[in-house]
């Protein structure tokens, strides 16, 4: 049986890590038998990130993309009847989930001092007290480096805000068109969009951008209907 390598889960949500979250729903909805292990330990993983997996033949393969193309090569597709110009269209959208909003939610979640205290808590608290502070912070430190080189760190707040405004108003357009970012069912770009904007709204303190996606009804129930969609009812979810 396949293994998951995830970090824990968040309140409801399957993990803290979208990514994490994606990988559950590529799993379930390729029909393979798998179960999760957890963990809060990246370091060994390849790419010394989660989400992995362990294969029935004990390989490990990192990376939702690369999980993915593993669960591909087993006859999962994640975009029945999609054409190559709807395709290309949806890698768009992922990478816009992934490679943009996901650091918006790193930064609300890292890069805010009243937030800070929270999710040290929550993502350290299996340190001993004495290391968990110089530990967090050392890290945290690290990851606002690499967003001030990436820039998004550079902006305010408020310029986040209204950069990741437009990200989440090109959703919302698809989604009026349909229940789903590609039309009438769900496919591998709400695998991905939807655990993004579920981190958005799971962020521990009430931020600015967390309650623009949890008081708005076409996202948070565009988010409800995807995990139905591919886990079932909420009660299955978090016992994979
Ligand atoms: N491109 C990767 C991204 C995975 C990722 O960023 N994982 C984060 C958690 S959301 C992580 O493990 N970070 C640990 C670190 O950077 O030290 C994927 O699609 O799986």
């Amino acid at each position: 049986m396949i293994a998951l390598l995830t970090y824990p889960p968040l309140g409801h949500s399957f993990s803290l890590s979208p990514f994490c979250a994606k990988a559950a729903l590529l799993l379930d909805y390729s029909g393979q038998p798998w179960r999760r292990e957890d963990t809060n330990d990246p370091r060994t993983a390849p790419y010394r990130k989660l989400p992995a997996i362990r294969t029935a033949e004990g390989r490990v393969i990192g990376d939702s993309d690369a999980i993915r193309l593993y669960l591909e090569g087993l006859g999962a597709d994640f975009q029945p009847g999609l054409s190559d110009i709807e395709k290309a269209f949806s890698r768009a959208l992922i990478r816009m989930a992934e490679e943009h909003l996901y650091f918006h939610v790193v930064l609300d979640r890292w890069g805010r001092d009243e937030v800070w205290p929270t999710v040290r808590q929550m993502y350290f608290h299996e340190l001993p007290a004495l290391l968990r502070k110089p530990i967090s912070n050392g890290l945290r430190r690290s990851l606002m480096r690499g967003m001030d080189a990436q820039g998004l760190g550079r902006f305010s707040p408020q310029e986040r805000l209204e950069r990741a405004e437009q990200d989440l108003g090109a959703i919302t357009d698809l989604l009026w068109q349909g229940p789903y970012l590609m039309g009438a069912t769900v496919t591998l770009a709400d695998m991905s969009v939807a655990p993004i904007l579920n981190a958005i709204r799971q962020t521990p303190v009430e931020t600015p951008f967390a309650l623009r996606v949890a008081g708005d009804p076409i996202l948070t129930e565009y988010i409800d209907r995807v995990e139905e969609a591919v886990h079932g009812p909420k009660t299955a979810r978090l016992t994979a």
